[in-house]
């Protein structure tokens, strides 16, 4: 039975295969050790938004960890195009995974050989449209997101057992998202998106140093709200400072831009989207159809 649409074909080091017949070692470091990196990357009307960021990212995560991606990014980039080509995907959702690959059992990195490039061209399930209108409501998980000096967030890896398990927690609260807290108790991130607040007009958000994945739409929105002359600062943040917010987003390649109106049971501003995240969701919007910046 299929999981993605009728005839997918995905991309495994250089070749197409059916759905059923995608598959890698149950040896693979990548499912041992969650050894490996990846990427998510959106497609709108056709073309993959932000593919040289996503691309630089993932190479970027590969080096950190000592994994040798066996192809240049120029071609794993005309992979990517021809994956969601074939797939005559529009609109959709791309995932490129890059394992360690197969190897005997233990964790030593030279006993293992061939790692897996993966591209999955297929659609992901936003949250429902209501979020994007009313926004959504968080809640403070109890896990504390990775410490940077023990495994970086930086490096977008296989190894995502820390945001499940503040996912859990949102899941349980009844909640989509969790905020994560990094070990100075400060602001880090949500599960899968990065967090930005808005105060009498200045709009924040934590720096890489604080123990966050820089997000690439994080990092879009962050240039619409400077070219919208919008002051930008990235800068530790508390709790606190989200409760007593006029306004709160997170940005992420899943969650696009995507207002929050509570925080543990504080209402944020008036309990509605404000006017900048509203302007920045349109921006961020118009920035999708052009396909990027110039
Ligand atoms: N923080 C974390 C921990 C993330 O995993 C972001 C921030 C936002 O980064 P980008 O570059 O996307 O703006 C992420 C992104 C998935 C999925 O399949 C996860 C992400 C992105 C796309 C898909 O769960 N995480």
């Amino acid at each position: 039975m299929g999981r993605l649409h009728e005839n997918a074909r995905i991309w495994i080091n250089g070749r197409l295969y059916d759905e059923e017949h995608a598959t890698v070692s149950v040896l693979d470091h990548g499912l041992l050790y969650g050894d490996g990196v990846f990427e998510g990357i959106r497609v709108y009307g056709g073309r993959v938004f932000l593919l040289e960021e996503h691309i630089r990212r993932l190479y970027e995560s590969a080096k950190a960890i000592r994994l040798q991606i066996p192809y240049s990014p120029d071609a794993l980039t005309a992979a990517v195009r021809e994956t969601v080509q074939i797939n005559r995907l529009q609109d959709g959702y791309v995932r490129l995974v890059v394992t360690r690959g197969a190897g005997s059992l233990g964790l030593d990195i030279r006993k293992t050989s061939d790692p897996q490039v993966i591209i999955i061209a297929a659609t992901i399930t936003l949250y429902p449209a209501e979020y994007y209108e009313k926004g959504l409501q968080l809640v403070t998980a109890s896990t504390v997101r990775n410490l940077s000096s023990a495994l970086s967030p930086r490096i977008k890896s296989l190894n995502y057992l820390n945001n499940i398990l503040a996912k859990i927690e949102a899941t349980d609260a009844g909640c989509v998202e969790a905020l994560m807290l990094n070990h100075k108790g400060e602001v880090a991130e949500c599960t899968g998106d990065n967090i930005f607040v808005v105060r009498d007009s200045v709009i924040r958000t934590p720096p890489p140093e604080a123990g966050i994945l820089e997000g690439i739409t994080r990092n879009a929105v962050i240039r619409l709200a400077r070219e919208a002359g919008h002051t930008v600062l990235e800068t530790p943040l508390t709790r606190h400072d989200i409760y007593i917010a006029d306004e709160c987003f997170l940005t992420g390649t899943a969650a696009e831009v995507v207002p929050v109106i509570r925080l543990d049971g504080r209402t944020i501003g008036d309990g509605r989207p404000g006017p900048v995240t509203r302007q920045l969701l349109q921006r961020f919007h118009e920035l999708t159809r052009r396909g990027g910046f110039e």
